[in-house]
């Protein structure tokens, strides 16, 4: 089916593709769409702002993320302001850095953190179907490995020692809130399933 992927981050364009393969024909956002608002206090609240901002503005069905990462000891933080965490515009390098920085601030080497992932689809001005998922893991206070995007190169799940960014695409989706959302999506959703 074709679904067009809500999102100005080519990461996320990247990764859905990775995930669902041959499951979906993916369409890209047009260039001059302007940015949906993200004034949710929740993923999935954003999510669903995205996917029905964007679900508005074209004909086919849109998929709409809305992820970020958790880490407790820091009140929460970056949580639904990963993307602007050190300020708007900023890019991944100033994010990761503004991390690394709250943790030494408060003495930790590393904390607990997940990654959360909330997927909505909308077609028109109807909501047909919403997940959430999360993934496990430590923060550390120094970034490894050049793979991946965001805040991969600081994060390790739950029983790797390996950072998301020291993961080839294929070894991050056994693990990632993305793939684990993608899942949740296709068993809820199986228009989305490769026949
Ligand atoms: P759209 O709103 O256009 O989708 P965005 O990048 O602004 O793009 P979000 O508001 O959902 O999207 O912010 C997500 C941020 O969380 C993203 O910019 C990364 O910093 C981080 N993030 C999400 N998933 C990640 C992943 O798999 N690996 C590393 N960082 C991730």
């Amino acid at each position: 089916m074709r679904i067009v992927i809500a999102t100005q981050n080519p990461n996320k364009v990247r990764e859905f593709a990775e995930i669902l393969g041959s499951c979906a024909e993916l369409v890209p956002l047009p260039p001059s769409m302007p940015k949906a608002p993200e004034t949710g206090e929740t993923f999935m609240e954003n999510a669903r702002q995205k996917a029905l901002f964007y679900a508005s503005r074209v004909g086919d069905p849109v998929l709409a993320d809305d992820s970020g990462l958790v880490v407790p000891a820091l009140g929460g933080a970056p949580g639904v302001r990963s993307a602007r965490y050190a300020g708007a515009g900023a890019d991944d390098q100033l994010n990761n850095q503004k991390l690394v920085q709250a943790l030494r601030d408060k003495g930790l080497r590393q904390a607990e953190a997940w990654f959360a992932c909330a997927i909505v689809v909308a077609h028109r001005d109807r909501v047909l179907v919403e997940v959430e998922s999360k993934v496990d893991g430590l923060v550390h206070d120094e970034p490894r490995g050049e793979q991946g995007f965001g805040y991969d190169p600081l994060f390790s799940p739950q029983g790797e020692s390996r950072r998301f960014a020291e993961m080839s695409a294929r070894e991050k989706h056994l693990f990632s809130h993305r793939a684990l959302a993608v899942r949740e999506l296709q068993t809820r959703w199986p228009a989305l399933t490769a026949k």
